[in-house]
C-alpha cells in the first residue's frame, strides 16, 4: 500500500528542492501560491511574445529590401514560437491555452508595457532588436535558472534566439548610422522614444514591487528588478557609444565608486498608466489580438473536428480488431 505524505512533509520536500537550487517539476507537489505566481508570470510572458509580434509586424510589408524583409519575418515568427513554448510551459501547471487566451483578451492578465508604444519608422525595428530584445535578454538569462523546470528549459531556447534578435537590431542601426544624415536622425529619434519605456520593462523599483521578495525566495526570479535594470544600463551605454547615438538621460554618468552608471528615474506614473490600459496603443493591440483570435476560429474548429474524426476512426479500428480476434477465424484457430 502506498502512503500519501502529509502536507508538512510535502512542504519540507519542496523547500529543500528550492534551497538546493534544484528544479520543481510538473508532477511535484507545490504550494498553491507558487503555482499561481508561475501561471501569472509565465502567462504574461507568453502574451508579451504574441502581442510583441504586432509593433514589428507593422513593418513587414514596408521593409526597405528583400534581405530586411526576410530577417524581420524570421524574427516575428520566432516570437510566435516563443509564445507557444511559454503557453505549453504554463499548461503543465494545469491551465489551458484557451483559458489563458481568454484572460488576456478580457484584460485580466497583462503583457509587457513596452508593446503599448507605436513603431513610427523602420529605425524602430532596429531599436526594438537592440534595446527591447537587449533588455529581454538581461531579464531572461537568469530565468534559465528559474526553479520551475519547464519554464527554465523554455527560456534556454528563447534566449538563444533573442541573442540573434538583438544582433540583427544592432546591425540594422549600425548600417543606418553609416548612411545619410537623415538615417542617423531617424535612429536617434527612435532611441529617444524607446529609451525610457525600455527601462520600465524591468518592472517597478524594488521598493514598490509587491511580488519580488516572494518570487526571489522561491527562486522564480533570480535577480531583483533594479539589479537587472542596472545591468542593462551598464551593458548598453558602451554599445550606444560604439553606435554613435546619445541616450536621452542628462543624469547618465559613470560612478567610479559604485562601479556602475548612475541614471535617471523613469516616469513611473506613465508606467502605471500603461499597465492600467491607458498607454498609447493598448486598445489597438488588444483589438487586433481579439480580431485575429476570432478570425482564427475556423482553424480551431477544423482542427478539433479533424482530431475527433481521427479518434473515432482509431476507436472503430480497435473495435474491429478486437471483434476479429474473437470472431470465427480466431475461434477456428483455437480449435485447431
Ligand atoms: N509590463 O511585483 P512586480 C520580449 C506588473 S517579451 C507590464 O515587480 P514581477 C519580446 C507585474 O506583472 C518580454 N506589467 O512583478 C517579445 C505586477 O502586476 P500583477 C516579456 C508589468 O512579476 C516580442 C506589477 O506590475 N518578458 O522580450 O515580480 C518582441 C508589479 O510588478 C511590468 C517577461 O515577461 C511590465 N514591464 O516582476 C520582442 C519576463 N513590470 O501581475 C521582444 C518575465 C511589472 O501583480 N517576467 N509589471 O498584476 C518577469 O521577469 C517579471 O514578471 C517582471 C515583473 C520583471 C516583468
Amino acid at each position: 500500500m502506498t502512503t500519501i505524505p502529509a502536507e508538512p512533509d510535502l512542504q519540507a520536500a519542496f523547500d529543500a528542492t528550492i534551497d538546493r537550487h534544484d528544479r520543481i517539476e510538473p508532477r511535484d507537489w507545490m504550494p498553491d501560491a507558487y503555482r499561481k505566481t508561475l501561471v501569472r508570470q509565465i502567462a504574461q510572458h507568453a502574451h508579451s511574445e504574441i502581442i510583441g509580434m504586432q509593433p514589428e509586424g507593422n513593418w513587414i510589408g514596408r521593409a526597405p529590401s528583400l534581405r530586411r524583409k526576410a530577417i524581420l519575418l524570421a524574427k516575428v515568427q520566432d516570437e510566435a514560437g516563443h509564445g507557444l513554448y511559454l503557453y505549453s510551459a504554463c499548461e503543465t501547471l494545469g491551465v489551458s491555452r484557451a483559458e489563458l487566451t481568454d484572460l488576456l483578451l478580457s484584460g485580466r492578465q497583462k503583457y509587457s508595457s513596452i508593446f503599448n508604444y507605436p513603431t513610427l519608422s523602420y529605425a524602430d525595428v532596429g531599436t526594438i532588436g537592440w534595446l527591447v530584445d537587449g533588455a529581454a535578454i538581461c531579464n531572461q538569462v537568469p530565468l534559465c535558472r528559474t526553479s520551475y523546470g519547464p519554464y527554465g528549459r523554455a527560456m534556454i531556447r528563447i534566449c538563444k534566439e533573442e541573442s540573434f534578435h538583438q544582433r540583427q537590431g544592432y546591425e540594422l542601426l549600425m548600417t543606418m548610422m553609416r548612411g545619410t544624415d537623415e538615417q542617423r536622425a531617424m535612429v536617434q529619434e527612435s532611441v529617444d522614444r524607446f529609451w525610457w519605456p525600455v527601462l520600465m520593462m524591468f518592472g517597478p523599483p524594488d521598493a514598490q514591487s509587491p511580488n519580488s521578495a516572494q518570487s526571489m525566495a522561491w527562486g522564480i526570479k533570480r535577480n531583483s528588478n533594479d539589479e537587472l535594470r542596472q545591468k542593462f544600463v551598464d551593458m548598453t551605454v558602451p554599445q550606444a557609444e560604439a553606435l554613435g547615438v546619445t541616450l536621452p538621460d542628462p543624469g547618465l554618468r559613470w560612478n567610479e565608486e559604485r562601479g556602475h552608471y548612475d541614471f535617471g528615474e523613469p516616469d513611473w506614473q506613465e508606467f502605471a498608466a500603461v499597465i492600467r490600459g491607458d498607454g498609447p496603443c493598448n486598445a489597438q493591440r488588444l483589438a487586433h489580438r481579439r480580431a485575429a483570435h476570432e478570425e482564427g476560429a475556423w482553424v480551431r474548429e477544423a482542427a478539433t473536428a479533424f482530431a475527433e474524426r481521427e479518434a473515432a476512426a482509431r476507436e472503430s479500428a480497435a473495435r474491429e480488431q478486437a471483434e476479429g480476434a474473437s470472431g470465427p477465424a480466431a475461434r477456428e484457430g483455437v480449435a485447431r
